[in-house]
């Protein structure tokens, strides 16, 4: 069973990331960890902190010789930033008066919820485990779940579909599009149209001349999915409410959408289902002989991968932190005042989409050892491979 954690606070001294549950067997490439902990550093509108961290995965156990071996997989991130922050925030009780207060809660951020739940005078504690830094220890441990699910060529890429009012108008990117913009080493807004993309940075920039943030859609697709991961046959067992659940999770996330499902919702049901064929060759890479015409299911239905591609996409709120901030109430005194500012990002949106990537990433090997099982990875491989054959003879 594959369980996933995190700990650690955005200027503490590491996070932690723990994998439990992977085969053995399983060659880890840290080139590859690291590229996608690169990727999520990326974007036109993240703040100075990114010129703070250059995030790197110290793998502490579970992963021996290059390879799994079955046990669990703890990861540390370092915090470059720790170093500004020790006498801040130490670990034991330190000097009071180097503390640095969140003196007024953000609207839209969880400072104000976080300190009535756990009952403390100012959001310095909340926003440090609420923040987003959390968000590079599930790209740490998605980047190994997206190296085991390689092995069952499956793949998971993210692209953006909108940041503030510019929008992508034709959606639906070929995978070889996606893969070409993978590849490349300077990452600006992450959206396979160059055109809408100079339109997006207008958008970011509009928000870094005055004092604003700006939120946008990221696209995540899974690439090479056999159909019947999930299942209808329990409500928490179904992949789309998994998937939801895992991508809703990211901070500053507030929808999550399959396919084209709000469309969809606005439509008739003969503009929207994916009309099924026959091939009697077999194509191709396919699991089956069946086909599709369209994909606005997004690859599940009935809460079952389907064999087309699966597409998820979040809606992110703009960033809460505002330079030119809006109104809250002061902690201490109760009065009216301007909500904290801390130095802080502008724009997310490409940054999200490959944290969600991991989230997907997770969700998928979760399923996907549920259904074949295996505690080496050559065991998962041959029970894979009788699955296929059974697909095949269908
Ligand atoms: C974040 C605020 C900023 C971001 C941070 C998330 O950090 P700081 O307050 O240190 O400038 O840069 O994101 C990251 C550090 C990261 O790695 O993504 C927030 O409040 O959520």
């Amino acid at each position: 069973m594959l369980r996933y954690f995190t700990a650690g606070e955005s200027h503490g001294e590491t996070l932690v990331a723990f994998l439990s549950g992977l085969p053995a067997g399983l060659a880890v490439d840290q080139a590859f960890m690291d590229r996608e902990l690169w990727r999520r550093q990326q974007g036109f509108g993240r703040g100075g902190r990114m010129k703070i961290e250059k995030d790197s995965a110290h793998i502490v156990s579970g992963v021996r010789h290059g390879k799994t071996i079955g046990s669990p997989i703890a990861i540390l991130l370092e915090n470059k930033d720790w170093k500004n922050w020790q006498e801040i925030l130490p670990v034991e009780e330190g000097d009071p008066a180097k503390h640095k207060r969140v003196a007024s809660p953000r609207p839209g951020h969880a400072d104000l919820a976080g300190a009535l739940k756990y009952d403390l005078p100012e959001a310095r504690y909340v926003l440090e485990r609420a923040s987003a830094r959390e968000s590079a220890a599930r790209v740490a441990m998605g980047a190994i779940t997206k190296l085991f699910l390689r092995e069952l060529g499956i793949e998971v890429l993210s692209h953006v579909v909108a940041v503030g009012k510019a929008t992508l108008a034709h959606a639906d990117v070929a995978w070889e599009r996606l893969q070409q913009l993978h590849a490349q080493d300077e990452v600006l807004l992450n959206c396979a149209d160059p055109e809408t993309e100079a339109r997006m940075k207008a958008e970011v920039d509009h928000a870094l001349r005055t004092g604003d943030s700006v939120g946008g859609v990221f696209e995540v697709v899974a690439h090479g999915v056999p159909p019947g991961l999930g299942t209808y046959a329990q409500w928490d067992e179904r992949l789309d409410g998994m998937l939801a659940m895992a991508v809703m999770s990211l901070q500053a996330v507030k929808a999550v959408e399959i396919g084209t499902g709000v469309e969809s919702a606005l439509s008739f049901g003969s503009g929207v289902h994916d009309e099924i064929g026959y091939a009697a060759e077999k194509a191709g890479e396919s699991f089956t002989r069946f086909t599709r015409k369209s994909n606005h299911a997004g690859g599940i239905e009935g809460g079952i991968s389907n064999g087309q591609d699966i597409l998820v996409r979040g809606y992110l709120k703009p960033i809460s932190t505002l330079r030119r901030p809006l109104g809250s109430v002061d902690f201490e005194t109760r009065e009216p005042v301007k909500a904290a500012y801390e130095r802080s990002d502008v724009c997310v949106v490409p940054a999200a989409g490959v944290a969600a990537e991991a989230m997907v990433a997770l969700t998928l090997a979760k399923c996907a050892l549920e259904k074949f099982g295996g505690d080496s990875i050559g065991e998962t491989l041959r029970n894979f491979e009788g699955y296929k054959h059974q697909l095949q003879q269908f």
